[in-house]
């Protein structure tokens, strides 16, 4: 019998496979060009080192999602397609991961220090960001030209990039460097940030493509998938923010920056709802600072305030609450069974 254990590791294993094909798919491509050898070089290491060394929940969810959407298994070349779709996002994750190191001063990721921070690097990584992005539009013509879904997928890559760019702005002009006022931060604020820059990539797009994929048109089954999936990617950033200050570097791969660059992030967000006007002052002056010991201070009162237990709260209460949504869901329309397997990969991570 195959176990969900095999099952997982040989899903990882075929979607791997094809990362190969892709690069050197996007080489070749990059050979009408007359792309010199120290080009060609490049692009193989930077692609190599920025784009599949991740969880990569975002990318194999595609396969995965569209399997539940047909309710059988996939012939050959829907398999394929699918993962090229979940390469996209993984690309789209690497442009977006290799200039948000460099805006949040980040030493490592993936248990590797940051593309940015590699000596021969250095702010190239900003063009090699880019390079991420354009990679995206040219499997999509390669792979997608005839398909009458084709606009759709480029609708939807350049929407959610856009959100994302936007989420990314509110979440770095809220942290000034310079000007620490935690005035500006709100749990709605946080949640705003969140939802722009984490859930509509991350959540919304992978499971979005697949329902493209499937040729399904009825805007109500986008509206309800959507309905589940922004509170799922709101939960997500919130472990994201736990692990930041709570998460071990060997076991996530980075290590935490948020205290330091005076991020309205979930833990400092709910420490100002419940903190003491003595309190309130040790975070006044310790947040945003990058000494060890300002930060050492703001964890100090995070402690005092058992930070760490309401986030454990959260994490049932949101399990229960993404649950509610999920059967919400009008199984006529898109399965549940597909949210059900999204949650579950992410559902108390420690990674
Ligand atoms: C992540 O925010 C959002 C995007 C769009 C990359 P973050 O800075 O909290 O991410 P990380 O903790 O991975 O640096
Ligand atoms: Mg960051
Ligand atoms: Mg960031
Ligand atoms: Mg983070």
């Amino acid at each position: 019998m195959v176990s969900p254990t095999t099952l997982a590791t040989s899903e990882r294993e075929s979607f791997l496979a094809v990362f190969d094909t892709i690069s050197t798919d996007l080489v070749a491509e990059l050979k009408n060009y007359s792309l010199p050898q120290d080009g060609v070089e490049h692009v193989k290491k930077m692609l190599a080192y920025n784009v599949p060394g991740g969880k990569l929940n975002r990318g194999l969810t595609v396969p995965s999602a569209l399997q539940s959407l047909l309710k059988r298994s996939l012939t050959k070349d829907e398999l394929l397609k699918s993962q090229i779709l979940g390469w996209c996002i993984e690309l789209l994750q690497a442009f977006f991961l290799i200039s948000d190191d460099i805006m949040d001063g980040s030493i490592t990721r993936r248990g590797q220090p940051c593309w940015y921070k590699q000596p021969t690097i250095g702010m190239i990584a900003i063009n090699d960001a880019f390079i991420c992005e354009g990679a995206i539009y040219r499997l999509l013509k390669q792979h997608f030209r005839g398909t009458p879904y084709y606009a759709d997928l480029l609708e939807l890559f350049h929407e959610v990039t856009y959100q994302t760019e936007v989420g990314q702005m509110m979440d770095l002009i809220t942290a000034p460097e310079d000007s620490v006022d935690l005035n500006k931060f709100s749990i709605e604020k946080h949640a705003y940030i969140v939802e722009y820059k984490t859930a509509y990539y991350s959540f919304y797009l992978p499971i979005a493509l697949a329902m493209r994929m499937a040729g399904i048109q009825d805007e109500v089954a986008y509206q309800q998938a959507k309905a589940v999936l922004l509170p799922l990617g709101e939960y997500f950033q919130v472990q994201d923010d736990y692990l930041d200050c709570y998460g071990s570097p060997e076991v996530i791969g980075k290590i935490g920056t948020d205290i330091e660059d005076n991020k309205c992030g979930w833990l400092i967000v709910q420490a100002l709802e419940r903190a003491s006007a003595a309190q309130r002052k040790v975070l006044d002056e310790n947040y945003g600072q990058k000494s060890p010991e300002n930060v050492k201070a703001v964890k100090k009162v995070y402690e005092e305030l058992r930070i760490a237990d309401v986030y454990h709260a959260y994490e049932e209460a949101s399990y229960a609450r993404i649950s509610k949504l999920i059967e919400a869901i009008d199984e006529s329309l898109i399965p549940r069974e597909m949210f059900v397997v999204f949650m579950n990969r992410i559902y108390k991570r420690k990674v």
